[in-house]
């Protein structure tokens, strides 16, 4: 131990002892220094008082009661911020907790921070069984973009510095900070204490792309004849909101947005073909993708939705060098950040830059009107029980009238339907279960919106979505969050009407208590409860809990014969890959 970390006993300090500082306060100091300032954790051994003095230094420090949770917070507040969201765990099992929230976060690159308290070093490598012992550091390394340990008080300023430029710069990700017990209380001069802290300049610097490649992605453009412009969560995380919708307007590109895209321009706007996806992808020759990767979210490039092999061109703006080709040839790779990218091709388009053919967009304008009027009749159902459509049609309005407000999102046809059906407004609005389609997400990110924003949220969700998370209505009433729950309570996972095969006493897998009532968990917390059977009582309710702001849960009676199996993604279930449709029993 270095003679700067030496621990101090402070009964032993004489009056005249120079002023002190220690574990404790160098993290809060640094995370301070840098502009972090809310905490999203559960409390416990070591990191309890951790939290207090955090609160008491003026921080907000938000207490879960789920650790999975506060690192989902954490990390839908880095993506809504550009400022890694903090986690803060216990060790072992919070750690563990945690966890999944650290990898959710790297997976969508998202930058958050989840610090761990974790047990004395020398005993957990001699696996003598310290309180929670884990090696906590080597198991969260392959889960995350970076992981550190720090074991002197001196080191907090540089180890804090290092975890936000590395969840920040580059592919932004997750970053796990180890801290053990013995670190928070270690004793050093407050003077020397100051000095240590860092603060992070330019953590994220612009990446310009070279000018070589910018003429090649416009060489490629302006080959086409039927370009297709993908924006993925990656153009929403970056904030280049204008420069984005000026690049779409200027060149008069159709434009698809991913899910947590929607609403980077208006979903209204006459350039998005969201309404003819199916057509778009399948018929474009040249698609330029905006921080939005080939996974399996889009086929992956390649098969039966995207044309005939060898029908289509890609040019890709990704920051991450290594994305390209990653599962199809990329013709123009424009590596660097969304803003610079986009800066530069804008550049390059001006007044003599010609619109894509009219024939291209008209085959487009026809596809979305047919699809629109067909959709249109549905919604306008005010049937008991609800079906998707009839309930998601009182809630496309309550979007509408208040664009500003936070849409989060899970399920599978809660969320399948829902993203199809509610149209947004502006950027970042829309938070779902994003690459992994994980369950889970909904509280820790409709907390964390209305704690970053200030602004009202509604989570709409599926009643077995909403169980991962549900505890979490006791933080939203305890913080006095403006959220508003709607549970799509169709009795199951897709939908509730399977039986049993044996016809055995259990009832089906997928299957809940029957009619149970979630509004009524609401009040338990002192919220407002309400149970909705028609898409009138619905919008009532959500419009009075968005214009109150009051914690309100209304759960909504859904038809519970009216989902389809995995939602739009039935097809992934290894059944159908060998031929036999998903579908449910009963
Ligand atoms: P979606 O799920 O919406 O299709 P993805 O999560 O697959 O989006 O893709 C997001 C992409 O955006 C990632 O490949 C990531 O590297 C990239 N990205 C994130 N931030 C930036 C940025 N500031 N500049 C450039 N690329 C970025
Ligand atoms: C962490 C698997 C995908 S969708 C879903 C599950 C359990 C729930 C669907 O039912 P819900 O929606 O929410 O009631 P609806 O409208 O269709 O009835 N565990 C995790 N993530 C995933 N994705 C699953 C399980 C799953
Ligand atoms: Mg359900």
């Amino acid at each position: 131990m270095s003679a700067l970390a030496e621990v101090i006993e402070t009964e032993d300090a004489p009056d005249t002892a120079p002023a002190q500082t220690d574990g404790f306060h160098l993290i809060i100091d640094a995370l301070k220094l840098n502009g972090l300032t809310t905490i999203y954790g559960v409390p416990g051994i070591p990191i309890t008082d951790l939290g207090r003095l955090a609160q008491a230094e003026g921080l907000r420090v938000i207490s879960f009661r789920h650790e999975q949770h506060a690192g989902n917070a954490a990390a839908i507040a880095g993506f809504l911020t550009k400022k890694p969201g903090i986690c803060l765990t216990v060790s072992a099992p919070g750690f563990l907790n945690g966890l999944t929230a650290l990898a959710n976060a790297t997976t969508n690159c998202f930058p958050m921070i989840l610090i761990s308290g974790s047990s004395e070093r020398e005993i957990v490598d001699l696996q003598q069984g310290d309180y929670e012992e884990m090696d906590q550091l080597a198991i969260a390394k392959p889960l995350c973009k970076a992981a550190f340990r720090v074991l002197h008080a001196e080191d907090i300023g540089i180890a804090v510095a290092r975890a936000i430029r590395a969840a920040l710069s580059g592919r932004p990700g997750g970053v796990y900070l180890d801290v053990p017990a013995k670190l928070l209380s270690q004793v050093v001069d407050a003077g020397l204490g100051e000095r240590s802290l860092v603060k992070v300049i330019d953590p994220a610097p612009a990446q310009i792309p070279g000018t070589e490649a910018v003429k090649r992605a416009i060489d490629v453009l302006k080959g086409a004849e039927r370009p297709l412009i993908i924006l993925g969560k990656g153009a929403a995380y970056a904030q280049a909101d204008d420069d984005i919708r000026s690049l779409i307007e200027a060149s008069g590109i159709p434009y698809l947005p991913m899910s947590m895209a929607k609403g980077l321009l208006p979903d209204t706007h006459s350039q998005c073909a969201s309404a003819a996806r199916s057509l778009v992808l399948k018929d474009a020759d040249v698609v330029v993708l905006v921080g939005a990767r080939l996974n399996w979210l889009l086929s992956h490039g390649k098969g039966k939705s995207w044309g005939p092999p060898g029908s289509k061109r890609f040019i890709q703006i990704d920051i991450e060098p290594r994305e390209m080709d990653s599962n199809v040839e990329i013709a123009a790779p424009l590596v660097g950040d969304i803003g610079s990218c986009v800066a530069a091709l804008l550049g390059k388009i001006g007044a003599g830059w010609q619109a894509p053919p009219s024939a291209w967009i008209e085959t487009i304008e026809a596809r979305k009107r047919d699809n629109l009027s067909k959709m249109a009749g549905r919604l306008g159902k005010n049937s008991s029980p609800m079906d998707f459509h009839g309930a998601l049609g009182a809630l496309r309005q309550i979007v509408k009238d208040r664009p500003d407000a936070i849409l989060v999102n899970e399920g599978a046809n809660t969320l399948d339907l829902a993203r199809g059906i509610i149209d947004m407004y502006q950027p970042r609005k829309r938070l779902d279960v994003g690459t992994w389609g994980i369950m889970g997400i909904g509280m820790g990110f409709a907390i964390a919106a209305a704690i970053e924003t200030g602004k009202p949220v509604l989570a709409v969700e599926g009643d077995s979505a909403f169980g991962f998370s549900g505890m979490e209505i006791e933080t939203i009433c305890r913080y006095r969050l403006p959220v508003c729950v709607v549970v799509f309570n169709n009795n199951g996972i897709y939908r509730g009407t399977d039986v049993n095969p044996t016809g055995g006493a259990d009832v089906a897998t997928t299957v809940f208590v029957e009619n149970a009532r979630y509004d009524r968990m609401m009040e338990a917390f002192g919220g407002v409860g309400v149970n909705a059977t028609t898409p009138d009582e619905l919008a009532r309710a959500v419009a009075e809990a968005m214009d109150s702001g009051r914690p309100t849960l209304v759960n909504a009676v859904i038809d519970p014969a009216a989902g389809t199996e995995s939602g739009n993604i039935g097809k992934l279930n290894p059944q159908s890959a060998v031929g036999k449709k998903p579908k449910a029993v009963g």
